[in-house]
């Protein structure tokens, strides 16, 4: 058996169900071995960066790992906004990338770049493996890193060499890791789970931020039983929108700079602030100095370096959020008074779905065709989005029912939407899944229309078409900026023309007035459609 038989053995080992990947020399011999093996399925990209996506798309609806696969050099250096992208969401992936010859490391011949040392600030690990027998145990230890405790991607760089490197005897799979200095912790310390019990009790206005931890955790059911036994409402950051469903009467929406109104007001009133797998960072809590100050904080989270990271907490609680929700659940948690906070915040969150959008003839205001669509959408409906107006439009308005919303949160990577819901419907083609699209965004990554053409998939694609990049147009036209530059999107195709070229038909909106009906069509089309919605470019996420 050779390196490369041991890596694909290796796969087999972890369960890998599916690759996405682009060739290319040095990744040869592994491709050369991957052809025998049908049974594990393989998406070829036109962009090494969309593996990444589609790999992290797959992981968030698989609860898997996601696994990319391309070649050294400009294969290796194009998948680095989607090892990031993964990163900055903690998504659980194993990238793996052919390398140079090992002999020749270091002499920068023919498409070697150190790709280990470049993506080293933003991936979990990584591994330069430089004999193949190191191969099945290199394997099991990325995919135990990459999913437990905080996930993130890890990478596995493998000279073409090592690929073809004769292994000495049996091929043997690891049943266990042991990693040194690497133990991530799953339960939370009881004295501090008392204490959190003692401060639910008696606090008055007790608020919880969910963020995207509470998924990766598994631990959604967990969350909604806290806040519904001890009536907490419940805010969340954009990586936890879908957590609650928007008609729950505990939900108050998503914070931050470009959240829900009554998010914020929740947040700024709010006595006692339970965050639950949220980093908040600056776009969820834009000055933490100021919550601290005003309410007592509780952190939970898998990651130590989270806590006190952006924000001081008066009780700490490192483990797995889900451990950590039942060991509090365990106990019996006095209810705390909260009727009066819950009569207040009734009244802003009612003034929240209210909230009236403008309207213009000949166009489409995206919040108001959002509140449309997301009525008309199945209860588990995957939703991907990309970055930009639609992003914000998407988190703020999209009615959520019990299904999943992706982005890409962290990084704020355009062109993440396509390809994580070709991912996501890689993981699960059984549920209904769309992305929604910014005209910038998109044409970051229409090319993987490709996937949906081969795969003959049913993904629906809702393009928001301002003509500009809509969200730094936006910013633009605010003060300390004086105008808008480089940002209207002429030289666009036209979007109906490129869709049909990839065999996928497509519908067209320009008016509110038609939006129910034509929703309808492009919803209950069979396969996939994209429809493309005219948006005035002036339109802001504060109208
Ligand atoms: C890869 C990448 N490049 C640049 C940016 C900066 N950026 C943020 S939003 C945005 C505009 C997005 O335009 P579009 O996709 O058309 O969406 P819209 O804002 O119009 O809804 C840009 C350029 C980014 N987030 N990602």
């Amino acid at each position: 058996m050779n390196g490369a038989q041991a890596l694909i053995e290796s796969l087999l080992q972890e369960q890998v169900e599916h690759i996405f990947g682009y060739a290319g020399a040095t990744i040869c011999p592994v491709v050369d071995v991957l052809r025998e093996h049908p049974e594990i399925g393989y998406t070829l990209v036109r962009n090494e960066q969309n593996a990444g996506h589609m790999a992290s798309g797959y992981a968030r609806i698989s609860g898997k790992v996601g696994v990319c696969m391309v070649t050294s050099g400009p294969g290796a250096t194009n998948l680095i906004t989607g090892i990031a992208t993964a990163y900055m969401d903690s998504i659980p992936m194993v990238a793996i990338t052919g390398q140079v010859p090992s002999h020749l490391l270091g002499r920068d011949i023919f498409q070697e770049v150190d790709i280990t040392g470049a993506v080293a600030p933003f991936s979990k690990h990584s591994y330069l493996v430089k004999d193949a027998n190191h191969i099945p145990a290199v394997v099991k230890e990325a995919f135990h890193i990459a999913s437990t405790g905080r996930p993130g991607p890890v990478l596995i760089d493998i000279p073409i060499d090592v690929q073809q490197q004769e292994l000495k005897g049996k091929f043997h799979y690891p049943e266990q890791v042991n990693i040194r200095g690497y133990k991530p912790s799953v339960k939370g310390n009881e004295l501090q789970i008392k204490r959190v019990v003692e401060a639910i009790g008696r606090a008055k206005q007790p608020l919880i931020c969910a963020g995207g931890g509470v998924w990766l955790a598994h631990a959604k059911e967990e969350l909604l039983q806290l806040a519904e036994r001890c009536s907490i409402p419940v805010v969340k950051t954009m990586m936890g929108i879908s957590i609650m469903p928007t008609d729950h009467p505990l939900n108050m929406g998503m914070i931050g700079a470009h959240g829900n109104h009554c998010a914020n007001k929740a947040l700024a009133k709010a006595d006692l602030l339970i965050m639950v797998g949220t980093r908040a960072a600056d776009r969820a809590v834009l000055d933490p100095r100021e919550i601290q100050r005003r309410m007592a904080t509780i952190h939970i989270d898998v990651d130590p370096a989270e806590i006190g990271k952006n924000m001081q907490a008066a009780i700490p609680l490192v483990g797995d959020v889900k451990v950590i929700l039942n060991q509090i659940l365990e106990r019996d948690i006095p209810a705390p008074d909260s009727a009066a906070w819950l009569e207040c915040l009734k009244d802003y969150r009612k003034a929240e779905l209210s909230r009236v959008f403008p309207q213009r003839e000949g166009y489409v205001f995206p919040g108001t065709l959002l509140r449309h669509l997301g009525r008309k959408l199945n209860d588990d409906a995957i939703v991907c989005v990309d970055v930009g107006q639609n992003q914000i439009f998407t988190c703020k308005y999209l009615p959520q029912k019990n299904g999943r919303l992706l982005t890409s949160g962290g990084l704020g990577t355009m062109g993440y939407a396509l390809p994580a819901a070709v991912g996501a419907k890689v993981a699960d083609r059984k549920r209904q899944t769309l992305a929604i699209c910014g005209d910038g965004s998109f044409q970051m990554a229409m090319n993987e229309l490709s996937a949906v053409k081969t795969e003959g998939m049913d993904l629906k694609i809702l393009l928001f078409c301002n003509q500009t990049l809509g969200l730094v147009h936006q910013i633009q036209r605010t003060a300390p900026y004086h105008g808008t530059f480089g940002v209207d999107l002429d030289g666009s195709p036209d979007f109906h023309t490129i869709a049909a070229a990839y065999g996928v038909p497509s519908l067209q909106l320009d008016d509110e007035s038609e939006m129910d009906q034509v929703l309808d069509q492009f919803l209950s089309a069979p396969g996939s459609c994209l429809l493309v919605c005219r948006v005035h470019p002036d339109v802001t996420t504060n109208d």
